[in-house]
């Protein structure tokens, strides 16, 4: 089985995007994803999965059969998918499962909320400060619109 061979394709940019995920769901930080992390990344994504579900989809990432999901691993069955052109429907229909009160906003504490259910805590600053980077009009939540 060649890896990186997906990588090898990919822009820089995109590398670094999907690195940016990664390490986000690497709750521990141990340069690696576990079926635990996996877990838990799909409930933050709104995701429901059966365990036997998780673990099969764990099986098909983990393509060294390691026990563990590497970065080239995760890069090499994700990519197509993560960089598949979605549809503004596909978009906002993602969106909406973060905008728990159906405002047409992402809020401070909405985004705060998924990164908790991602293990990861962030101080109220750091979340100011993510949400500045896509807040266009600078309401301090981000719009629906704003996104695609
Ligand atoms: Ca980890
Ligand atoms: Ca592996
Ligand atoms: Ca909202």
């Amino acid at each position: 089985m060649s890896y990186n061979k997906k990588i090898k394709k990919l822009t820089s940019g995109q590398v670094k995007e999907l690195r940016q995920a990664f390490d986000l769901f690497d709750a521990d930080g141990s340069g690696d994803l576990s079926l635990i992390e996996l877990k838990k990344a799909l409930v933050a994504l709104g995701v429901t999965v059966s365990d036997r579900e998780a673990r099969q989809m764990f099986a098909a990432i983990d393509l060294d059969k390691n026990g563990l999901i590497e970065f080239h691993e995760f890069a090499e069955v994700i990519a197509d998918s993560y960089f598949k052109k979605l549809t503004r429907a596909e978009i906002v229909e993602a969106f909406r499962r973060f905008d728990h009160n159906h405002d047409g906003y992402i809020e401070a504490d909405e985004l705060k909320a998924i990164l908790t259910k991602l293990g990861r805590n962030y101080s109220n600053e750091e979340i100011r400060r993510m949400i500045a980077q896509v807040d266009e009009d600078g309401n301090g939540k981000i719009c629906i619109e704003g996104m695609v």
